[in-house]
């Protein structure tokens, strides 16, 4: 292989009762393995024992949203062994380190990426071998997140139907040895229509969903086609030429890690969905407005989405 080649993989690991099986030979000959990043002892067993029955990983771009979501869970559902539901923090096991932080409730796993596709790729890694490590079977990973809308207003929440990135190809490009990796991106249609039909399930607040394509973007200012960064190399032409070019590819909105969370969830066979709401209208903007008030109920929605989706499975005794 030339040090120049794209190499395209697609050769998952066959599992076929559902149990999360990582395709790489090498992690059964360490000697010892730790998981770097997110710190939760990978040979302890009650912890282990804890994390068997997880069935759904929740994350997103912060500590915060990710710890709300925990609370909402264990608030909604009683889904923690704990069942004194006054308690704020009712988590079964939470961590923090100087890079994420993560909340188990039941069988919920809540953690935060950070922000693009390497910070969310570097706690997939770990996560993977977590439930591995566990035992898992049957997880189903969901990341939830703001996006800017293409001719969406703020408040409409979109799941992922198809990403596209940097060159309208419809790729995770990553590298491994120094050369450019490309990893197939799959969207698992059946999950997608799970999700979005959960959207009217609570009269309360009737959620606007769309399902439509990302565009998963490398950086928040030139990748995303904005001319308020630090620096600018294109006009304000190139701009709505490049918006348009979006829209008219059937993109609907724009973040950073669609791509690397759908690729890498295929790679390992966990099936996988991306939940964003809208912040801002790229066709009308590059910088959102919204109070702080009307921001934390917007982001509050793909919560309330994946919210339901969870409580639909738990009452359906899955
Ligand atoms: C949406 O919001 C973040 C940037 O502000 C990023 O993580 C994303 O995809």
């Amino acid at each position: 292989m030339s040090e120049k080649s794209t190499v395209t993989t697609d050769n998952n690991s066959a599992c076929t009762d559902g149990c999360v099986k990582l395709p790489n030979p090498h992690l059964s000959t360490l000697d010892h393995d730790a998981l770097f990043h997110i710190q939760v002892p990978l040979h302890d067993t009650d912890t282990l024992k804890d994390f068997s029955k997880i069935k759904f990983v929740c994350i997103g771009g912060t500590p915060g949203r990710m710890k709300l979501l925990a609370q909402k869970l264990a608030r909604e559902l009683n889904l923690t062994k704990c069942q004194d539901n006054s308690k704020e923090d009712n988590f079964d096991y939470a961590f923090t380190t100087e890079r994420y932080s993560g909340f188990k409730v039941g069988p919920v796993f809540c953690v935060n990426h950070g922000i693009g596709q390497p910070s969310v790729a570097v706690v997939l890694h770990e996560v993977f071998k977590l439930l591995q490590a566990a035992g898992c079977s049957n997880v189903t990973l969901i990341r939830i997140g703001t996006c800017g809308g293409i001719g969406l207003e703020p408040g409409t929440t979109v799941i992922t139907s198809g990403v596209l990135t940097a060159g309208f190809k419809e790729v995770y490009v990553t590298s491994a040895l120094g050369r450019p990796l490309e990893l197939p991106v799959k969207v698992d249609p059946e999950l997608v229509r799970e999700i979005s039909s959960c959207a009217s399930d609570n009269g309360n607040l009737d959620l606007k969903v769309k399902v439509g394509k990302t565009f998963c973007a490398e950086d928040f200012y030139q990748s995303q086609g904005r001319l308020d960064g630090s620096f600018c190399d294109y006009s304000k032409e190139d701009q709505i030429c490049f918006l348009n070019k979006l829209q008219s590819s059937g993109v609907c909105n724009i973040e950073m890690e669609s791509a690397a969370v759908l690729a890498l969830a295929h790679k390992v066979q966990i099936r996988a969905a991306v939940i964003c709401v809208v912040i801002v209208n790229r066709l009308k903007c590059d910088l959102p407005s919204l109070t702080a008030e009307e921001m934390s109920q917007i982001e509050s929605y793909p919560l309330e989405l994946v919210t339901r989706y969870i409580k639909r499975h738990f009452s359906k005794g899955d």
